[in-house]
C-alpha cells in the first residue's frame, strides 16, 4: 500500500489527482494536506470525503511538528507536493506568500520526509521555472533555468531544495515541470476560467497587452496521470517535463471560449500588460514518453469544450467564489488596467 501524503490536495490539480487516484486505484492511502487558502475548496473532493482510504488535514507544510505528526501516524512513504501559491498576477501584487509557502514550506517539508525516510518525494513544479522562449524552440529537461517572476522565482528556488536533498542526503526525489493546466476545478483567476466565467455574465474578457503570448495547454487529468507515473517509476534525482504540445496565443483560446459560448467577440478589451510577461511557453516532453511511457490523451479542441460545459453546469461551484474575497483581489487587479 503506498501511503501518500498529497500536500495543496484541496487546489484544482490537486484535487483533480485525489478524485482520479481513488477511482482508479485500491492500493494508495491519500492524506490531504491543506491550508485551505482562497484557492483550497473541499467541495473539490465531495465524491471521496467518504473514501476509507483518504483523510483530509487542515494544516500548512510550513508546520513541521504537524508534519511530524503525520508521516508517523499515517506511516507516510511517499509525498506529493502539490501545495504552492500559483498566480502569476498574485506574485506581482504580493511575493512574500509565495517564498514563505514555495521555498520555505517546501524546505520543511524535505527535512521532514528525509527524517522520515521516505520512498519518493514528488516536486510538482513548472515550465516557468525555464524563463520565457522565441518564437521557436523548447523547453528541456536541461534548459537553464531562468524564472521571471516571483512566482516562478519562487517554484525554481523548490526546484533547487528537492534537488539538493537528493544530492546530499540521498532522498529518493522526482520533479515534474508541466505547462499550463486546464480543466474543471480550476479557481476562475486564471486565464481560461476566468474568461469563461466573464463570457457567461456577459463581462469584458481582459486581455493582456497584444494577446500574443504563447502557452503550452494540457488538460489536468493528462497532467495528473503523468504525476502518477513519476510517482511511481521516476528516477531518483530525475526532472520531467509534461505537455501536450498544443500551443496557443491567449487571443485565439478567448477567441475559441466566445465561439464556444456563441458570445460576441465585442466582448474582448485589451489592458495594460503583465509586468514582465513571459512571451512564449513550450515544451518537450520526449523524455517522460521515451522512458516512463506517459503521453497526452486528450486534445485540445475536445477537452476545451468538456471544460466549458463543466463551468456551465457547475454555477453554484464558482458563484460561491466570485462572490465573497475574490472580488476585492479582482478589483485591485484589473480597475487600474
Ligand atoms: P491552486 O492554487 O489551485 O492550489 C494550491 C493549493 O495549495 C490550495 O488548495 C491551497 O489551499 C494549498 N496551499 C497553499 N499554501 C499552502 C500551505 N502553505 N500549506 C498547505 N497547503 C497550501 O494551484 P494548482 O493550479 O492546483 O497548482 C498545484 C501545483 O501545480 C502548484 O505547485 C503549481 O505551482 C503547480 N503547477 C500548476 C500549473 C497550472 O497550470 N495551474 C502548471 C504547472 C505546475
Ligand atoms: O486576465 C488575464 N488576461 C490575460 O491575458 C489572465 C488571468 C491571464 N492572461 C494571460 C497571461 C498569460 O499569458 O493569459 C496567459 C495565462 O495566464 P495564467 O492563466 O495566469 O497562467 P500563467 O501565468 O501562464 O501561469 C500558469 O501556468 C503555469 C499557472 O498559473 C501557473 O501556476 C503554472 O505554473
Amino acid at each position: 500500500m503506498k501511503k501518500v501524503l498529497v500536500t495543496g490536495g484541496a487546489g484544482f490539480i490537486g484535487s483533480n489527482f485525489i478524485n482520479h487516484i481513488l477511482k482508479t486505484r485500491d492500493d494508495y492511502f491519500i492524506v490531504n494536506l491543506d491550508k485551505l487558502t482562497y484557492a483550497g475548496n473541499l467541495e473539490n473532493l465531495k465524491e471521496v470525503e467518504d473514501n476509507p482510504n483518504y483523510v483530509f488535514v487542515k494544516g500548512d507544510i510550513i508546520n513541521r511538528e504537524l508534519l511530524d505528526y503525520l508521516f508517523d501516524k499515517y506511516e507516510i512513504n511517499h509525498v506529493i507536493n502539490f501545495a504552492a501559491e500559483s498566480h502569476v498576477d498574485r506574485s506581482i501584487l504580493g511575493s512574500e506568500v509565495f517564498y514563505r509557502t514555495n521555498v520555505v514550506g517546501t524546505a520543511v517539508l524535505l527535512e521532514a520526509s528525509r527524517n522520515h525516510n521516505v520512498d519518493k518525494f514528488l516536486q510538482v513544479s513548472t515550465d516557468e521555472v525555464y524563463g520565457s522562449l522565441g518564437a521557436t524552440g523548447l523547453f528541456t529537461e536541461t534548459t537553464p533555468l531562468s524564472p521571471n517572476s516571483p512566482y516562478s522565482s519562487s517554484k525554481a528556488g523548490a526546484d533547487m531544495a528537492t534537488l539538493s536533498f537528493n544530492h546530499t542526503y540521498g532522498l529518493p526525489v522526482t520533479i515534474t515541470r508541466c505547462s499550463n493546466n486546464y480543466g474543471p476545478l480550476q479557481f476562475p483567476e486564471k486565464l481560461i476560467p476566468l474568461m469563461i466565467i466573464n463570457a457567461l455574465h456577459n463581462k469584458k474578457l481582459p486581455i493582456y497587452g497584444d494577446g500574443m503570448n504563447v502557452r503550452d495547454w494540457i488538460y489536468v487529468i493528462d497532467h495528473n496521470r503523468a504525476v502518477e507515473l513519476a510517482l511511481e517509476n521516476g528516477g531518483d534525482g530525475e526532472v520531467y517535463n509534461v505537455g501536450a504540445s498544443q500551443e496557443m496565443t491567449n487571443i485565439e483560446i478567448v477567441k475559441l471560449i466566445l465561439q464556444i459560448l456563441g458570445k460576441s467577440e465585442d466582448l474582448i478589451e485589451y489592458v495594460k500588460d503583465r509586468p514582465g510577461h513571459d512571451r512564449r511557453y513550450a515544451i518537450d516532453s520526449s523524455k517522460i514518453q521515451n522512458e516512463l511511457g506517459w503521453k497526452p490523451e486528450f486534445r485540445f479542441e475536445d477537452a476545451i469544450v468538456k471544460t466549458v460545459e463543466w463551468y456551465k453546469g457547475n454555477r453554484s461551484w464558482w458563484e460561491g467564489i466570485i462572490s465573497g474575497d475574490y472580488l476585492k483581489y479582482y478589483e485591485k487587479q484589473y480597475k487600474k488596467r
